[in-house]
């Protein structure tokens, strides 16, 4: 095995020409059988073998530096960089992150997670460079999708003024998580599906050298203001921007790119290679449905599927089913998605009202904004985004939704703890980013049919209006605690006294564990559902304030800013007597793994929870 001659950063150096691309099979061979039993990025990763290697043949690590854009596609990299042995416990609780981490490796420069910020990064890290009289390499590696992100432009604008050298690779495989959207894209393909003309171009650019008035002729067509020169040269969006573009050139062809690279290196301003790629290479299944191999769950190497058949639905199936009805009795709904139409469960949606249906690209902000423009024109939006890429578009919720209070609604997916995408994923913040903005309003269902029923409360609601699910299997227990929606009220499941735990959401089935125990030990008990997070029920807590001796937030959020906060400053003020306790998530970052064992971790599983309340009792 040649892979396992690679023990560090650069040993791939010391691997023969002719042997590349065996080494190129045996990390394929390699992600395949490790990704099949741990779970994760795979498509991505087998499209970018052979483009990590090719950097790390180019380059000299740790002092030249890559930085991944998201991150997901890191897995090559990892295992060029001395980390085989940590695919044994890939995205496990304290194993090895699926995504770059400075603290994992020195070969890390930038943590990445969420889209669209590299050549941002890098910018930076060139910058530091050249202010410290550095002389290193520095390359931005980013997918198409990514590049669909505002920042990645707000970095192309920059990057275009600077007279030393910055590459960014652009990682061209036409497919974001699903197939890829927008102008840009387009733009793109054209350049791709143009391949087949460019040994036209080089034999006509070629020949014009040649010949003692081809170079004058070679340099006015680049000149020229028209679409002439895209003839003989493709991208020149990046060039006319002020930004080298070179390319595009097979991304599995390692030669190919030594030799761009080599070009790259010598530029003095920002250069783009564009790099062409297809995800999933070299594992059939993932090659016909990229978009499930995207992340993928662990699966039979021989014929792709999952080990664990889905048997139950998850609040995104709920989300999706009640958003296809929701279309039919309004014709007035629209659906937004940021790149996500499968993960959010907006698909149903777009096949059934295409014309209704948006997806932006991986732009939560610009998708925030236009939602708003869809309000204010009339239209009643719906946008789903994962409660951790909503954080981005914070001052579009505040600036273009809230001051306006326009009727948006917010299907805030992933809220809680996600598991083993790690700090950048959690979806732990949004009740604290959300609650503190006027005119908001939060919902959190305790099960499957709440969800649905918020949805329709929230579609004929007159402002901002958000519903936070969490991330996998729905609940389907206290079917029969169906009383309406009604505004600002929360619900009592158990009306008993002594403890009352108030619980928000995902933590409402927790407090009918914590209540079976706290009964067993002799404790009356009652369960609030908190249904909303903003405004909060104060007639409730004023009730329960006189019954109980104790009260229990319980919510799946960090403690600053979040539901205990608010209750806590609440009882204070108007039922001082009552003992609090509050259970959250302490105000820190949590890493990847399990989210069992994570729960455990932050102390907001049922265990742990029985234990702090009857400390407190005795
Ligand atoms: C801000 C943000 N929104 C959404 C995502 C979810 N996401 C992860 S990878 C990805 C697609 C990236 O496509 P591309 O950059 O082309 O990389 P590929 O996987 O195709 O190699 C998306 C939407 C994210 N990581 N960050």
């Amino acid at each position: 095995m040649i892979l396992e001659t690679i023990e560090k950063e650069n040993d791939i150096k010391n691997v023969a020409p002719e042997n590349w691309n065996l080494l190129a099979e045996e990390i394929r061979e390699f992600l395949i059988n490790k990704i099949s039993v741990t779970g994760g990025h795979l498509g991505s990763n087998l499209g970018a073998v052979e483009l990590t290697m090719a950097l790390h043949l180019s380059l000299n690590l740790p002092q030249d530096k890559i930085v991944w854009d998201v991150g997901h596609q890191s897995y090559t990299h990892k295992l060029l960089t001395g980390r085989r042995a940590g695919f044994e416990n890939l995205r496990k609780y304290g194993g090895m992150s699926g995504f770059p981490k400075r603290k994992e490796s020195n070969c890390d420069c930038f943590d990445t997670g969420h889209s669209s910020t590299s050549i941002s990064a890098g910018l930076g890290l060139v910058k530091a460079r050249d202010l410290r009289n550095e002389d290193h390499t520095i390359v931005s590696v980013i997918g198409d999708g990514s590049l669909t992100g505002g920042m990645a432009y707000e970095a192309l604008n920059n990057a275009a003024r600077i007279k030393r050298n910055f590459i960014i690779v652009l990682n061209d495989n036409n497919m974001s998580i699903s197939e890829n959207v927008g102008g840009m894209s387009k733009y793109l393909n054209n350049i791709r599906t143009a391949d087949k003309y460019l040994d036209m171009k080089e034999g006509i650019y070629n020949s014009l050298m040649e010949s003692k008035l081809g170079e004058p002729i070679v340099s006015s067509i680049r000149k020229a203001k028209s679409s002439v020169k895209q003839l003989v040269i493709p991208g020149m969006f990046f060039e006319d921007m002020g930004i080298t573009y070179l390319g595009p050139v097979d991304g599995h062809n390692i030669n190919a790119m030594l030799k761009v690279f080599r070009e790259a290196k010598r530029c003095k301003s920002a250069v783009l290679v564009h790099v062409i790629t297809q995800k999933g290479k070299g594992f059939a299944p993932a090659e016909k449905h990229p978009a499930r191999f995207h992340g993928a769950e662990p699966f039979d190497v021989k014929t792709g599927l999952p080990l664990i058949p889905k048997t139950k639905s998850n609040y995104t199936d709920v989300f999706s089913t009640v958003m296809c009805k929701l279309g039919d009795r309004y014709d007035d709904i629209v659906a937004i998605t940021a790149a996500m139409p499968d993960g959010t469960g907006l698909k149903r949606f777009k096949n059934m009202y295409p014309e209704r249906f948006f997806d932006v690209g991986i732009a939560e902000e610009h998708a925030v904004t236009f939602a708003a423009g869809l309000a204010a024109g009339g239209m009643r939006p719906v946008v789903a985004i994962y409660s951790s890429f909503l954080q981005r578009a914070y001052d579009q919720i505040l600036h273009d939704v809230c001051i306006q209070n326009l009727p948006v609604v917010f299907a805030i997916d992933r809220a809680g703890l996600v598991g083993s995408d790690g700090e950048t994923h959690q979806g732990i913040f949004d009740l604290s980013y959300l609650s503190s903005i006027p005119n908001m309003h939060i919902m959190a269902p305790k099960n499957k049919w709440e969800l649905s029923d918020m949805m329709k409360f929230a579609i004929d609601f007159h402002g901002p209006i958000a519903i936070r699910y969490p991330r996998g299997e729905a609940y389907d227990g206290l079917r029969e605690y169906r009383a309406p929606i009604s505004f600002g009220e929360a619900e009592w499941i158990y009306q008993e006294k002594t403890i009352a735990l108030v619980a928000v959401g995902s933590m409402v089935k927790t407090a009918l564990t914590v209540r079976e125990e706290l009964i067993q030990k002799g404790f009356a008990c009652s369960v609030i559902n908190a249904r909303f997070v903003k405004p909060i029920d104060t007639q409730i807590l004023d009730e329960a304030a006189k019954t109980h001796r104790l009260i229990v937030t319980m919510e799946e959020n960090v403690a600053s800013g979040g539901f205990g906060e608010k209750v806590r400053d609440y009882l204070d003020r108007h039922c001082p007597d009552v003992k609090l306790l509050n259970i959250h998530i302490p105000d820190e970052y949590v890493e990847h793994g399990n989210v069992d064992i994570l729960r455990r971790e932050v102390g907001i599983d049922a265990g742990t929870i029985g234990q702090k309340v009857l400390a407190l009792m005795r």
